[in-house]
């Protein structure tokens, strides 16, 4: 187990902070950010308290717990070299998550696609829209094949291939409509589009629908690929969206207006969590995005802030695996937590980003399964992040391949999200000299 260090209490950490960066200023003049910008602001927590919110929220009930070290190996040996972790840990920690967490995926069969619309003259000209019928047929003969639709939007005046967003929709299409005919900031293609990258979009109830019992799953993809994936370690649905994913990556591979080298998954809440497994075990996306993924997602299982894991097995019982269920109220016997999901995406690119007010993610512990995958990021030269460093409101932290921000606000994915993530990409993916 890795010895937690025990992050500085908020209000102390406030004090601290202001005192340290005060100190700071006497000597360099360094600006500070006012101190309305340092979370949790004091107001929140009492609204919690005052509402009698029946779930832990202050730092103060977060109990003792040890995180497993990412690089001990299941013989105790510790990986001390990139090839030790690729060859050994890496594929034991994913294989841990598809026994205990997320269940275990079949192989895709046979992919492919039929473009069923292109739009050359979307956004007023600025986008060419395709519409794209994926079609996965499993090995098996006899069985049926799934399919699930897909749209992309690509920057007309591009003068090269361009890196992409895949956009994991858990809302309602209004929330990313690829017409346009309703607009939200949950998905800004405009901006997007306006800023050089293409991006696709795919609703998560067309890959497996979000709802409990046989009557729903019999409407997924978890109905035609159920050979060799059944028993407690099956995949559910989380790991079916995530499956979906990939499937849309495929697709991209082969679409001449994409990098595929340079394509980002990104999901909001239970879309967030998707799209950290998919990255996890599809090493072909180069960032992960993870929007207020909370439980399950990005942060500390062992935490038991906000939504515990016994909460979301009760609630969303077909999202995980069933053995998942064996660690309600047990989570420190889980024989990972969220930091080695993290490492798994290593040395790829992942963002984790959280809301002010959003209390039931546990920002504090998205914070720190990021900062605490250092030892994997460490091993690819990567620079560590400090436990006790996360940055005020609205002051993203990038370092190397991580980044991290808390936005003011609550739990959703909006356009300041989007302007940071493109931010980010724009250092990672520097535009061609041929790009306009
Ligand atoms: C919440 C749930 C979270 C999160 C979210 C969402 O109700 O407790 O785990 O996934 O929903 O997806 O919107």
């Amino acid at each position: 187990m890795m010895k937690q260090m025990n992050p500085a209490p908020p209000r102390l950490a406030a004090l601290l902070i202001s005192l340290l960066t005060t100190a700071a200023c006497a000597v360099d003049e360094v600006p500070t950010p006012p101190a309305a910008n340092i979370w949790p602001d004091p107001k929140l927590i009492q609204e919690l308290e005052r509402k009698k919110s029946p779930f832990h929220f202050h730092e103060s009930d977060v109990p003792k717990y040890d995180l497993p070290d990412p690089l001990k190996c299941a013989d105790a040996a510790i990986v001390t070299t990139r090839e030790q972790w690729e060859s050994k840990r890496r594929p034991e920690t994913l294989e841990l998550f598809r026994r205990h967490v997320y269940g275990r995926s079949p192989a895709p069969g046979k992919v492919t696609f039929d473009i069923l619309e292109t739009d050359a003259k979307a956004i007023d000209g600025q986008a060419t829209r395709k519409r794209i019928k994926i079609t996965c047929t499993p090995e098996k003969q006899g069985v049926d094949s799934f399919s699930f639709e897909v749209n992309l939007l690509t920057p007309n005046r591009a003068a090269t291939r361009v890196p992409a967003f895949i956009l994991i929709n858990n809302r309602p299409i209004a929330s990313a409509d690829p017409t346009r005919a309703q607009k939200n900031d949950f998905w800004p293609v405009e901006q997007i589009i306006a800023r050089g990258y293409a991006t696709a979009v795919f609703r998560t109830g067309d890959v497996d629908p979000d709802a409990a019992g046989d009557a729903a799953r019999a409407n997924g993809v978890r109905a035609a690929f159920h050979a060799g994936v059944e028993g407690e370690d099956a995949w559910a649905t989380l790991a079916a969206w995530a499956w979906g994913a990939s499937r849309v990556l495929d697709y991209l591979q082969t679409d001449p207006a994409i990098d595929a080298a340079k394509v980002a998954v990104i999901g909001h809440s239970r879309g967030g969590k998707t799209a950290l497994w998919a990255a996890a075990q599809d090493t072909r996306f180069a960032l992960a995005i993870s929007n207020c993924s909370g439980r399950g997602g990005a942060s500390l299982a062992r935490r038991r802030m906000g939504e515990t894991v016994k909460v979301i097995n009760k609630a969303f019982p077909y999202w995980f695996c069933d053995n998942f269920k064996k660690y309600d109220d047990k989570e420190d016997d889980l024989p990972v937590d969220q930091h080695q999901l993290i490492s798994l995406i290593a040395p790829r690119a992942v963002y984790v980003a959280s809301a002010e007010a959003d209390f039931w993610a546990d920002q504090r512990g998205e914070f720190l399964a990021l900062a605490n995958a250092n030892p994997v990021f460490t091993l690819y030269g990567q620079p560590a992040i400090k436990l006790d460093e996360m940055p005020p409101l609205e002051t993203p932290l990038i370092r190397g391949t991580r980044a991290y921000h808390i936005r003011r606000g609550v739990h959703n994915l909006t356009l300041y999200d989007w302007q940071r993530y493109m931010d980010y990409a724009d250092t990672l993916w520097p535009k061609p000299a041929t790009h306009q």
